[in-house]
């Protein structure tokens, strides 16, 4: 056997053929003529959205005024999402409109923020602009209600971006749709007062994008939000229009599938099934479980650490998310071709609960050592395993294996496509080799030094399509 596997590492070392990669979505006839929907047939194929593929992971951070009431109210505790507590009985509007003059994050450090995220491994940063309490983290001239109205006065967004950007770290800006706080906002227009307010909205909406843009031209694209509104989605032409003039004056922009919908009032896939934008933006909270479910289109999902808190809230509730939970999640993403994107909700101060810092600190520790399974990964054709998941280094011959799960067995089964053969296995951590035996045709046993970890361990699978298996030939089909 290791004969074979010595020959076979010398024969092969140049392959570069990759296995089945993306499905690519079925060709399928449109049968409705629509004007608004869907512009282009498959992925995006430009570096800025090669950039944006091969960043795979991405901090989301959650920060405005609903951080000072931290889930709470006069005594209460607020059981949902925090950044939703303007919309909770016991809470009264004019109450939730008054706190931004508390809003003075005194201990906000930028750069920290950007350290923190980089030493995590996070590539990409989103922040939201604006929620949909309509409090702006800009001196926005389109809207009072803004950070230059509160006690710290300043632009928040520009420093940040700054910092993120000096660390390496790409910006997207979060930006809802909803507004609670401007006049003209309605979840429906059922009269020709609301119709005229709507329009006045819209331009409100293109006025404050294309501030953001003027302000930070630096930025790689828009997280669009709180686009569900019948007011919104029933204007299907106006999103159109609004995504081709973000692209007009920010060639290269990246935004997702939940600013467009077509005439007919469909999101994310146009009336005839095709997607929208310039990847699947409706993985929020979940994930899916193969690759037929991404049908071939870019993705990202976005994960709270807790059950469903995105803002700061001082109680979190349910079940909290271990590192090594959030580990798999990021790890079975990239395995299925997309990108993963996870919360925090810093504090009012401008500072991270503790643990938010501490799943920062895990996370990143893994990440030093096995990053590169995940930077550039992408599906990499093979059969799922129990034991984890598989990561193909986009367009090249290296896979990653990933173990969630060791086997009571300690064999680490790896079954390869047709005609693909092993042509090197080591750990990914020290580069020690690991000597594979083989059980059937382009069908392996694994075993590591020490099966006990508390961490996800990564094995590098070098593989080639070029002939030269002979052993493997031997093995016979079973005649039943
Ligand atoms: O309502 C928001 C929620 O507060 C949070 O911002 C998430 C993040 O994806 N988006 C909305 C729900 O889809």
């Amino acid at each position: 056997m290791n004969k074979t596997f010595t020959g076979l590492l010398a024969a092969a070392c140049c392959s570069l053929m990759m296995q089945a990669t993306a499905q690519t979505q079925p060709p399928k006839k449109d049968t409705i003529a629509l004007q608004h929907g869907a512009h282009r047939i498959g992925n995006r194929t430009d570096a800025d959205m090669a950039r944006w593929r091969s960043l795979r992971f991405g901090q989301f951070i959650h920060w405005g005024v609903y951080a000072i009431a931290g889930g709470e109210w006069n005594g209460k505790v607020y059981n949902g999402a925090a950044e939703w507590i303007r919309s909770w009985k016991e809470m009264p509007h004019e109450e939730y409109d008054k706190l931004y003059r508390q809003f003075n994050p005194v201990n906000f450090n930028p750069q920290q923020w950007a350290s923190q995220a980089k030493d995590m491994g996070a590539k990409y940063m989103i922040i939201t602009t604006k929620h949909h309490d309509g409090f702006c983290l800009w001196p926005s001239k389109y809207s009072k209600y803004n950070i230059a109205a509160s006690p710290w006065k300043k632009d928040l967004l520009g420093p940040m971006i700054d910092a993120y950007n000096k660390a390496g770290i790409d910006v997207y800006l979060y930006f809802s749709i909803i507004d609670w706080n401007h006049p003209d906002y309605r979840p429906s227009l059922k009269n020709a007062a609301d119709s005229a307010a709507g329009k006045r909205f819209q331009v409100f909406v293109k006025n404050q994008l294309a501030e953001l843009l003027q302000r930070y031209p630096t930025i790689k694209g828009f997280w669009f939000d709180g686009t569900w509104d019948a007011s919104w989605k029933n204007d299907g032409a106006f999103t159109d229009e609004l995504e081709q003039y973000l692209q007009s004056i920010h060639p290269g922009l990246v935004m997702g599938s939940r600013l467009r919908a077509d005439e007919k009032g469909a999101r994310h896939f146009d009336s005839n099934g095709r997607l929208m934008g310039d990847y699947e933006q409706g993985w929020e909270r979940k994930l899916p479980e193969k690759i037929e479910d991404v049908h071939g289109n870019d993705w990202e999902a976005v994960m709270t650490v807790p059950e469903n808190q995105w803002g700061y809230h001082a109680k979190w509730m349910g079940h909290v998310k271990s590192a090594n939970e959030i580990l798999e999640m990021l790890v079975k993403s990239v395995s299925l071709n997309g990108n993963f994107v996870l919360n925090f909700g810093p504090k009012a101060d401008g500072t991270f609960r503790k643990e938010e810092q501490d799943l920062m600190t895990n996370i990143g520790a893994w990440m030093k050592v096995n990053g590169d399974a995940i930077y550039n990964g992408t599906y990499a054709g093979f059969e799922k395993q129990d034991w984890g998941y598989y990561i193909r280094k986009t367009g090249t011959d290296s896979v990653y294996m990933v173990v969630f799960n060791m086997p009571v067995s300690g064999n680490l089964r790896v079954k390869m496509p047709a005609r693909t053969y092993l042509t090197g296995v080591s750990m990914l951590q020290n580069n020690v080799p690991l000597t594979p035996e083989l059980i059937g045709r382009e069908e392996y046993f694994l075993r590591l030094p020490n099966k006990q970890s508390d961490v996800p361990v990564v094995i590098l699978l070098k593989t080639s399509t070029k002939e030269g298996n002979k052993e493997g030939g031997n093995f016979e089909k079973a005649k039943t």
